[in-house]
């Protein structure tokens, strides 16, 4: 007999636990997923990461044109980790290209103070 009212006495423990024992928050929240980088990358009007800016938002944008007062200004990029830039010349893509998969200080001749347009992608997603 006291075999059995221990038991029970058990088992309504157990069921006040699972009812909720206090402490720890029942309902877990599901493990966040990676967050999708907020900025592709920072360009810069000037060398060093300083100057005028001009960001690229998400995981794939493209500019077939830059704003007019980043027009032919750009000097150097801050890349997000795990995106690719490539920047044109010309607009709409033309013109002399650069990539960039990581940040750059300063970037090649052939993209400085010359930047039109640009692609820029995150994560291996293909921009359209
Ligand atoms: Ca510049």
């Amino acid at each position: 007999m006291p075999r059995i009212r221990e038991r029970q006495l058990g088992a309504s423990a157990l069921l006040a636990c699972v009812l909720g024992c206090g402490g720890e928050p029942t309902n877990l929240a599901p493990a966040a997923a990676p967050a999708a980088p907020a900025v592709c990358a920072t360009f810069y009007a000037d060398g060093d990461l300083k100057g005028a800016t001009l960001v690229s938002m998400g995981v794939a944008d493209n500019s077939p044109t830059v704003p007019p007062a980043f027009n032919d200004v750009m000097s150097s990029v801050a890349v997000t980790e795990g995106c690719t830039v490539m920047a044109y010349a010309d607009g709409n893509y033309g013109g002399a290209e650069v990539t960039f998969t990581q940040t750059a200080k300063t970037v090649p001749p052939t993209i400085n103070d010359a930047m039109s347009s640009y692609k820029c992608t995150c994560g291996g997603g293909s921009a359209k």
